[in-house]
């Protein structure tokens, strides 16, 4: 059995598709920088519940909320000019076991998934309760988690009066009228970790419940939401109150 692309997956699969293009055309996307993680289960359809699995990946840390979830899911090492060309081949559709305590690969190639999945998992995991505490399905709240590294977001990240939520979020609010609107909530601001750490994933998911959107200090930028479309309009909103933020700066020394 193969996995069949009706409608309503394969408009995911292109939206996944044009977000990575974005990435790499804004210069956000380097070499294999970034990854992204989709709840697909709405869209999957009843002749795709049945697959089999072509591997099955024992988890670390046990996910019994996200039990019989599908993600997309990027796969190790992949960039994203190129999951933009191909987002079948560069990246895989998964179901969490029963037991939450392993992902069975289901489509369409025998990939290893990003190095983030993880810490990817762990903030579906904080979708999960929220939308269980709201009364919704699962799959119906947060679905998507990105990361990409957004220059000058992260060149932001090194200046020593903008490390903190509050400081941050309002000098980019102060930037741009149109900030607060797209991002209410404001950037969340997460100290360097190890990239690809658990620690970084534990720090991000401190703050996910209040925010969509974290930057993490000399690193890059953890997008969340429902549509990956709209996630990407917040990052790109951000990132361009950023660089208003240097053209000021840099006239004004
Ligand atoms: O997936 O960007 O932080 C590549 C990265 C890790
Ligand atoms: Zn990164």
């Amino acid at each position: 059995m193969i996995l069949k692309y009706n409608g309503p997956l394969q408009m995911q699969i292109n939206d996944i598709a044009r977000v990575a293009e974005y990435m790499w055309q804004k210069g956000w996307a380097e070499r294999n920088a970034g990854n992204i993680t989709v709840n697909v289960t709405e869209f999957i359809g009843d002749e795709n519940k049945n697959l089999p699995a072509i591997t099955r990946i024992p988890l670390y840390h046990t996910v019994p909320e996200l039990a019989g979830q599908y993600y997309y899911v990027t796969s190790a090492g992949s960039r994203m000019r190129d999951v933009a060309r191909n987002p079948m081949d560069q990246g895989i559709i998964t179901r969490v076991a029963v037991d939450g305590k392993s992902i069975d690969i289901l489509a369409d190639k025998d990939l290893p998934p990003t190095i983030e999945l993880p810490s990817h998992l762990l903030m579906h995991q904080v979708f999960a309760q929220e939308a269980i505490q709201q009364g919704v399905p699962v799959s119906a709240g947060r679905r998507v988690v990105f990361h990409t590294h957004p220059n000058e977001l992260i060149a932001l990240s090194h200046i020593s009066e903008l490390k903190s939520t509050r400081v941050i979020t309002e000098a980019l609010y102060e930037m741009h009228a149109e900030v607060k609107m797209c991002v209410p909530n404001g950037l969340a601001w997460v100290p360097y970790e190890m990239p690809g750490s658990m620690e970084l994933a534990k720090a991000s998911i401190k703050d996910l419940k209040n925010f969509r959107i974290m930057l993490w200090e000399r690193h890059g930028v953890l997008g969340t939401g429902t549509n990956i479309l709209e996630v990407f309009d917040a990052v790109d909103t951000l990132n361009t109150a950023a660089k208003i933020y240097l053209y000021v700066h840099s006239l004004r020394s």
